[in-house]
């Protein structure tokens, strides 16, 4: 069994990373009643008291652990962490915090904290990787808009390569919406960007945007069935925020469970990135519903299938279906036959534009445990060349500020920041627009024509 550790940064990371870990351990708790120590547990948990059975005690998750950093230039979201039913998993150790906050500035991030808090940082990861017999991967998980978010989180990212070139990179890296109240998330997101592209093995860019149509849809549908209440624990993003979550835990269902067609997420990374730089992954997954549903609508598993490939599914504003695609994974869970699987692929496959050169890229895994309260699931990854419109858009509105030269001085009088990383971030993202763009041209695909934010 190999193991993971999750690195949370900033509002965001620590937010999405705290949803997780909610989830996980219900999901755990719904397969084996959480009364033993099982192996499966290893992958993302530790036993902090290796002779006692961490379920046996009173409070029955006393002693297991989460593999997690914690990390947030501000008190407020990890001290709540540390005050929520969740506090248990966490040790202090695995904390890194400061007052006062990035102040919505990559450079304050990367360079101010990141230096103050390298060697910290450092060591406390050190730790969590040698409670590791096999490390395989470290998810980061931020935003792209905050401070912390996209300069501490690119930082670590650095690190992380420096320090352990052996293990995976990967980054679950939240886009603001083009209403985001940070001013210079246009910034900070080019950025962060670039320090992906050099330093991720495997990126999942999410949409706030994309996460916001959906969680819409999903109320739309359900308060047309029956009335739903709010619990009054729900925080605003909670719901968002359980999307990024359920993506998590599906993504790393095979190497949480067992399963006759498991994939290792070596396998899925070595399919879906065919050059090292385009490692930019959308995502989309279904069925989603809100957590303050007890009931599901309908789905079988062809309509799961058809539902997946659909625009209204994506993790980002796209239609993959409009653009091609390099390869794709799949990650059904639940009791489901390959031939449903096989046969869902072939009738699909027609309506897509796959590169020439891989025509047959599909990647299947199948874990046979299900997502609490559901028969079956599916997580679609894909390398498709969709993924430049959400760069384009980036771009355009971070040139709409740097034209004008404005905030700049904010980063500017940062120590360790030059004006030319902006140039150099603008250069990376052009680069990496050009290189899907020629993917592009390589097929007969007409550029899609929709509005780019109001496709969901
Ligand atoms: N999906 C989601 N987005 C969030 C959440 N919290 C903040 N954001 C978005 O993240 C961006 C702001 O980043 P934060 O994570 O709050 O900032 P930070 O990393 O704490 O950085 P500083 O506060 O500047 O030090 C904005 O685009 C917010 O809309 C969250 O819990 N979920
Ligand atoms: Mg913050």
């Amino acid at each position: 069994m190999t193991q993971s550790i999750i690195i949370q940064i900033g509002q965001c990371g620590n937010q999405i990373g705290y949803r997780f870990w909610d989830c996980a351990v219900k999901e755990y708790d719904s397969v084996n009643k959480l009364s033993n120590w099982n192996p499966s547990l290893s992958s993302f948990f530790y036993n902090s008291e290796k002779k006692i059975n961490p379920f046996k005690t009173a409070t029955c998750f006393k002693s297991l652990k989460a593999r997690a950093v914690l990390i947030d230039m501000e008190e407020g979201v990890v001290n709540d962490i540390m005050k929520s039913p969740l506090a248990s998993l966490f040790e202090q150790k695995q904390i890194i915090n400061d007052v006062s906050g990035a102040g919505n500035n990559w450079a304050v991030g990367y360079f101010d904290y990141g230096n103050k808090y390298k060697d910290q940082i450092s060591e406390v990861i050190r730790k969590s990787a040698e409670q590791c017999d096999c490390l395989q991967c470290f998810f980061c998980l931020h935003s792209m808009g905050g401070g912390t978010g996209s300069g501490v989180g690119t930082f670590v990212l650095r690190l992380l390569e420096e320090e352990y070139p052996e293990v995976f990179r990967f980054v679950t890296a939240v886009y603001p919406s083009e209403d985001d109240d940070v001013v210079t998330s246009p910034y900070n997101s080019l950025l962060a960007m670039h320090q992906l592209t050099e330093a991720a093995d495997f990126v999942i860019p999410i949409e706030n945007q994309a996460l916001i149509n959906i969680t819409q849809n999903v109320s739309k549908y359900s308060s047309s069935k029956v009335k739903v209440q709010k619990s009054k624990s729900e925080k605003p993003f909670d719901s968002m925020n359980n999307i990024v979550a359920s993506l998590l835990l599906n993504l790393t269902s095979s190497s949480r469970f067992e399963g006759s067609m498991n994939v290792d997420l070596n396998e899925i990374s070595m399919n879906l990135v065919p050059f090292p730089k385009l490692h930019y992954i959308t995502t989309s997954m279904t069925p989603i519903f809100s957590s303050s549903l007890n009931f599901l609508p309908k789905r079988n598993f062809d309509q799961i299938f058809t539902d997946a490939f659909s625009k209204e599914n994506q993790l980002l504003c796209v239609d993959p279906k409009s653009c091609l695609y390099l390869a794709c994974a799949l990650i059904v869970r639940g009791e489901v036959e390959v031939s449903d699987i096989r046969k869902n692929i072939d009738r699909i496959k027609p309506k897509l534009n796959f590169i020439y050169w891989n025509q047959e890229g599909w990647k299947t895994g199948l874990c046979s445990v299900p997502p609490v309260n559901m028969k079956s699931s599916l997580l679609t990854l894909a390398n498709n060349t969709c993924i430049h419109y959400t760069c384009m858009d980036l771009r355009n509105r971070f040139v709409k500020l740097y034209k004008r030269k404005a905030h700049l001085h904010h980063y500017t009088h940062v120590s360790g920041f030059e004006q030319s990383l902006f140039d150099e971030s603008l250069t990376s993202i052009d680069l990496l627009i050009s290189e899907y763009e020629k993917l592009e041209a390589t097929s007969k695909i007409s550029p899609p024509c929709f509005d780019r934010l109001k496709v969901c």
